[in-house]
């Protein structure tokens, strides 16, 4: 059984649960608690020696790490439904809107970074808040500039069927919303990511949703 090393609240595991069920595949999950450090226990970094997660380990014992891999990985093995447009234009356009998630706003307010701010620059709660604010908006208000104005968006980011682009959106709007991020200027985000959480791929990934949940 393919298992998911993964956290509730992480939104990179949460970007792979998407994708897991959206694809219909049965995975175990092991929980890595954060908080209490286990991603950097050697168990963990055996598996991912960057001491995060997510981690995908295959029935053969072979790991796929870093969550847009672990995506395409899945996307490339069961292509149905496929999670990238057949067009190597929109597929490109669904790549960038992926990536500005996963790698402009995401790692600049990763765990690792807020303790890093608050632990060793000696950096005040309120300081920490406007510094993930700043970043989200940064990021949100682009996103947004795109998906209003592309007449390909829809229902999801890309057309009317979820892509990784929706995999990667709802995660980082559930962080936002949990550091009580201003949306209000994001209209078409909060559409989609909305329409997004009826769908029950994307419910079943909830992180309030999974074994770990506290
Ligand atoms: N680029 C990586 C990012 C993974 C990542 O940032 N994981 C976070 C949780 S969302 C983590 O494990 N953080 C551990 C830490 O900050 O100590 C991916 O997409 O898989």
């Amino acid at each position: 059984m393919t298992t998911l090393y993964g956290y509730f609240r992480s939104s990179a595991a949460y970007r792979v649960r998407i994708a897991l069920n959206l694809k219909g595949l049965d995975y175990d999950q092991v929980p890595i608690n954060l908080v209490n450090g286990e991603q950097r226990g050697g168990d963990h970094l055996a598996r991912n020696p960057q001491g995060m997660v997510p981690s995908l380990v295959l029935d053969d014992g072979s790991v796929v790490n870093q969550s847009l891999a672990i995506c395409e990985y899945l996307d490339e093995v069961y292509p149905e439904p496929a999670l990238l447009p057949a067009d190597a234009l929109a597929r490109a356009q669904v790549r960038a809107l992926a990536q500005l998630v996963a790698c402009e706003v995401h790692p600049l307010n990763n765990l690792r970074v807020l303790k890093y701010l608050v632990g060793e620059l000696g950096v005040d709660e309120g300081a920490k808040l406007a510094w993930y604010r700043h970043w989200i908006a940064e990021g949100f208000t682009a996103m947004e500039a795109t998906l209003s104005t592309d007449p390909s968006s829809g229902d999801f980011c890309h057309g009317d069927t979820p892509t990784l682009a929706d995999i990667c959106l709802v995660p980082q709007v559930y962080n936002a919303e949990r550091f009580e991020c201003d949306l209000s200027a994001y209209p078409t985000l909060q559409r989609i990511a909305a329409h997004c959480r009826t769908l029950p791929a994307f419910q079943k990934a909830a992180p309030e949703a999974q074994p770990d949940a506290s």
